[in-house]
């Protein structure tokens, strides 16, 4: 299947984190990489102060059912060094969220597909858009490109968020 993972790092050294967990990825038997974006630095989107983030989108393929492939990410997460805590969007060193898994809409306990924040999160539909603009959401119907678009159009956009640029301003 093809599935869509987005990475996030705001703590340590940000770039190696999202190294070694592709890294890691590529290591699995069950994972292909096919794609992945420029890495974009973002604002945190959070009540909490925190450090501004690294994101990316991998596009891969993967025999792993969801929930499998969900574990794999944590082990990856845990094995960068991320520790478990009650905190709601905490810093950390590594985030690997399961975006897209083909066409699949799954609405379980422990895992949400598509992940269920992706229309209001300039620091995914950006990269998204870089490698496959014409994707269309499953549930909401629309695409990457017009989802980019609408936000943008009423967020007035994270555009100022240029790969590997440090922000001048923040919206
Ligand atoms: N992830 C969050 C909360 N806020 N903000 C940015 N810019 N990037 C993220 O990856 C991110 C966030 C929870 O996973
Ligand atoms: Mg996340
Ligand atoms: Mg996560």
């Amino acid at each position: 299947m093809i599935a869509y993972i987005g990475v996030g790092s705001n703590l340590g050294d940000r770039k190696k984190n999202i190294e070694q967990a592709l890294r890691l990825l590529k290591q699995d038997g069950n994972i292909r990489l096919l794609k992945k974006t420029k890495v974009y630095e973002t604002f945190p989107l959070a009540g909490l102060r925190q450090g501004k983030f690294l994101n990316g989108v991998l596009k891969i393929e993967t025999e792993y059912k969801p929930l499998r492939l969900l574990e794999k990410l944590k082990e990856i997460e845990s094995l960068l060094g991320r520790k478990k805590t009650k905190i709601k969007w905490a810093p950390r060193e590594i985030d690997l969220d399961i975006l897209f898994y083909g066409n699949a809409i799954i609405k379980g306990k422990t895992l949400s597909i598509p992940h269920k924040e992706i229309k209001k999160r300039w620091f995914v539909l950006k990269p998204m858009s870089d490698i496959a603009p014409g994707f269309r959401h499953p549930a909401l119907k629309s695409t990457i490109k017009v989802m980019l678009r609408e936000y943008e159009n009423s967020k007035g956009s994270q555009a100022d968020a240029v790969p590997g640029e440090v922000y001048k301003k923040r919206r």
